[in-house]
């Protein structure tokens, strides 16, 4: 498992991976922590008009991504990594729900993909054809059970939370390990509070300005463990 962390973003939006730029994710780019490229589908296009999608087979409602721009688009950024092994990323309602796992797993990956698919999606044959690759892996992904419009701000979700756990990104790696150890036993985070003492009537919890650690600790998995049932109620999983 190596740590090359070279990303890949194929869409017919480009400026939709703007935020890439700013804050954490800009930061790691800027420090040559990880290496991003968006790259603009319809420019592999070869047909008269540049199109990317047309009417789909068996009929139905919208269109479906043709599968010679993602084809072409895919191979290009194949072999210009390099790497022997490709991650195929497609993002899609119908695939595996994304989590804290698979993004630790995903941040093992030397080369990452991500396909942006429109419209009704893309044509199931590219899935089908990398998958029969010994270079590829092919994953679909799906970043919860809503709608969107496109793969754009659900490959953003993933960058996100695959770019923070890049060692040297965030500033403080004890952040990193206190959350993983809240995350192994599935419980959610205590509620946090700073300065002023008393705001609009209401005090901080006495327990965290007593300075008895091990009261705090204690306090904070109590809190820790009721937000877990309470959101296990809401949402009955
Ligand atoms: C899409 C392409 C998605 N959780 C999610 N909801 N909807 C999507 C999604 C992904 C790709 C396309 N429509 C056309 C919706 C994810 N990931």
């Amino acid at each position: 498992m190596s740590r090359n962390n070279r990303f890949d973003v194929i869409t017919i939006f480009p400026d939709y991976l703007t935020p890439i730029t700013i804050s954490l994710m800009g930061k790691a780019v800027q420090a040559g922590l990880v290496d991003i490229s968006v790259q603009d589908l319809r420019e592999y296009a070869t047909n008269i008009h540049r199109s990317v999608d047309d009417t789909p087979y068996g009929g139905g409602a919208g269109m479906v991504m043709s599968p010679q721009p993602w084809g072409e688009a895919i191979d290009a950024v194949a072999d210009r990594d390099g790497a022997p092994l490709h991650d195929l990323i497609v993002l899609t309602p119908a695939g595996e729900k994304f989590s804290q796992k698979l993004a630790e797993e995903l941040v093992n990956c030397e080369h990452l993909i991500f396909a942006c698919g429109r419209y009704e999606g893309i044509d199931h044959r590219v899935t089908e054809h990398y998958q029969s690759r010994s270079d590829f892996r092919v994953r679909e992904i799906s970043i919860g059970d809503y709608v969107l419009g496109g793969g754009e701000v659900a490959t953003l979700v993933i960058l996100e939370a695959v770019i923070r756990l890049i060692p040297g990104v965030l500033g403080n790696p004890d952040s990193l390990r206190e959350e993983s150890h809240s995350m192994d036993d599935s419980l959610v985070e205590y509620p946090n509070f700073t300065k002023p003492a008393l705001w609009r009537d209401l005090a901080v919890p006495e327990v965290l300005m007593s300075g008895n650690h091990a009261a705090i600790a204690k306090w904070r998995l109590d809190q820790a463990v009721k937000r877990t049932n309470r959101i296990q109620q809401q949402t009955g999983e």
